[in-house]
């Protein structure tokens, strides 16, 4: 078994005043230290704060399903085949070789945090991120599903062309007992055209009431058939356009309601979806780029507590971006433009050559450099205040920044991906930086949707106490999983609050929250004891 897929019991012990364990729970006291700053006229008021919490996680994870929206397509089907190769150990030949299932390109199970050092050598300690909480083995997911595409899951795998022919021929029976896609909601005019022929798996008629009902009922049914906790919906299908967002229709969570009671034409099937997991208080996560989450979802997710995050898998060329566009501005240097370009032969890159629906991922992938951008009013003039409104000024200063994707049939998942990034450095210098990414698109993806799963259902086991605040019971979180922004590409937040796109504080955020919940805390980069004598 590869080590990313091996199973081990909870293996860490925090001693320490800080943390308590009980048969049921890890309670950890935490301390939050950050600091006020009043700007007044140039000058930075500082004071420095320490606020108390506490964070209780459940130690009983739970028995997880997981229902992709859009189960027999590229994404789900890898998912679901790569699931079972680990889960039967399922080894197959390439032409260079035999090769193992495994969980790479997976944040949780395949990447590894520094919990401190050994005393006696003073080396650093390495554990998967996966060993810090009780959290969720991939190979234990329920799979289910809706498809507008009612091809089993064995011939949808084959259809995807993603994996390897001798892994396809081996994992094809456990596919097929998975059986076929439950029909889902078809509403043409939020996809691309181009799919019309796939849609032979949909719901009758055009009452969106009755969809939504169908939707809850097909979520506690797969729940109760299954015996399971808790079940994540995952929005894995086409990207569709931009719900327009319209008061007195999707601005508060009656009106949503209320829309859907009167099958507005603007509600779209993944708003659908996830009003139906919302209201049968499941986390509904959307890994493409259109605006699911119109504010009278995010309001009615608040009502309920139900948990939501989004929006649109940050796999490559994005990912890439967030690392190599924080890096020069943190370094100095100035990006005057960055013009991304790619092309892929999939069914998405079918979809996607839609006007519409190529225009609501160009949307989240162009968002990704703003806070680094804002965040260096050296390099970027600001915003400036009083400026004609939709003047430059009043935009403030940004590189040039283009997004452009092609549909080429004949590269199938192997996606082409070029960036170049165009600086400005010393005294009028250039720099120019060249990226020629090629890979399947939908390898990259999938372990993606495993470790949003895993840490959905792990955030929903969490609690918190304001300790400082006189909080007395715990609490859930804020229903808006924000700490799932290192796998997504426009970062769904708290209204109001400022998105962080950079990889690295979206992973140290994330890293951060799960040793409070054990009782870490502190930066483990200082590695102050290496600094003096
Ligand atoms: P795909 O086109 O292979 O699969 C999408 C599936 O959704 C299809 O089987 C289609 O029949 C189904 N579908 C469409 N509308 C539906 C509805 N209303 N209900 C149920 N099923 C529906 O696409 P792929 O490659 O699996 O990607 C899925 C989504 O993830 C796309 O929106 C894509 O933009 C997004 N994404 C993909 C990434 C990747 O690297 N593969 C990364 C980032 C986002
Ligand atoms: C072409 O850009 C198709 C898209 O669905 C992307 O493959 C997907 O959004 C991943 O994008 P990125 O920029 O994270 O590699």
């Amino acid at each position: 078994v590869h080590p990313t897929a091996v199973r081990r019991p909870y293996p860490i012990v925090v001693q320490s005043e800080n943390t308590s364990y009980s048969d049921e729970h890890i309670t950890a006291k935490f301390t939050n230290r950050g600091a006020d700053v009043v700007v007044t006229d140039g000058l930075y008021k500082v004071v420095p704060t320490a606020k108390q919490y506490e964070f209780q996680t459940a130690r009983k994870v739970s028995k997880t399903g997981l229902m992709m929206v859009g189960w027999g397509g590229n994404n789900g089907t890898t998912l679901s085949a790569t699931i079972l190769a680990n889960k039967h150990n399922i080894v197959w030949h390439t032409k260079s070789g035999i090769q193992q299932p495994n969980y790479i390109g997976s944040l949780l199970r395949a990447s590894t945090v520094r919990l401190g050092a050994d005393p006696s050598t003073g080396k650093d300690i390495h554990v998967p991120i996966s060993d810090v909480l009780p959290m969720v083995h991939p190979n234990d997911l329920v799979l289910g599903g809706w498809d507008i595409s009612g091809a089993p899951l064995d011939e949808a795998m084959k259809r995807a062309e993603v994996l390897d022919w001798d892994l396809q021929r081996q994992v094809a029976p456990h596919m097929a007992a998975l059986g076929k896609p439950l029909p889902s909601v078809y509403y043409p005019d939020f996809i691309a055209a181009n799919q019309e022929a796939r849609a032979d798996n949909v719901l009758p008629g055009a009452d969106k009431q009755a969809h939504l009902e169908q939707l809850r009922a097909d979520i506690r049914a797969f729940k109760a058939a299954h015996a399971l906790d808790r079940v994540v919906v995952f929005w894995t299908a086409n990207t569709e356009r931009y719900a327009d967002v319209i008061p007195g229709v999707n601005d508060t969570a009656d009106n949503m309601l209320a829309a859907i009671r009167a099958s507005h034409a603007e509600v779209a099937p993944s708003t659908l979806f996830a009003v139906a997991a919302i209201l049968e208080g499941e986390p509904f996560v959307n890994g493409a780029p259109q605006n699911t989450f119109v504010p009278g979802v995010i309001a009615l997710a608040e009502r309920h507590q139900a948990f939501i995050g989004g929006d649109d898998l940050k796999s490559g060329q994005t990912k890439l971006k967030s690392v190599l566009a924080e890096f020069l501005v943190n370094a100095g240097i100035k990006p005057l433009s960055i013009a991304s370009y790619n092309h892929l032969g999939n069914n998405d890159g079918h979809n996607l050559s839609a006007e519409r629906q190529f225009k609501s991922k160009e949307i989240s992938k162009s968002s990704v450099v703003d806070d680094m951008v804002s965040a260096n009013a050296l390099l970027f003039r600001p915003p400036q205040e009083g400026a004609p409104k939709g003047s430059k000024e009043a935009k403030g200063e940004h590189p040039d920044h283009i997004v452009v994707i092609k549909y080429v049939p004949a590269v199938g998942d192997s996606k082409r991906a070029i960036d170049e990034y165009y600086s400005e450095i010393f005294c009028g210098g250039r720099s120019t930086i060249n990226i020629f990414n090629e890979c399947e698109d939908s390898l990259l993806a999938t372990p993606l949707i495993l470790d949003l799963t895993i840490l959905t259902e792990l955030l929903s086991r969490v609690k918190y106490r304001n300790v400082s605040g006189g909080q007395a019971e715990f609490a859930p979180l804020y229903p808006v999983l924000s700490l799932l922004s290192y796998m997504l590409k426009a970062p769904l937040v708290k209204p109001g609050t400022d998105v962080v796109n950079s990889l690295n504080r979206q992973r140290n955020a994330l890293e951060a929250f799960l040793k409070a919940c054990i009782g870490l805390e502190g930066s483990s980069d200082l590695l102050l004891e290496t600094r003096i004598w």
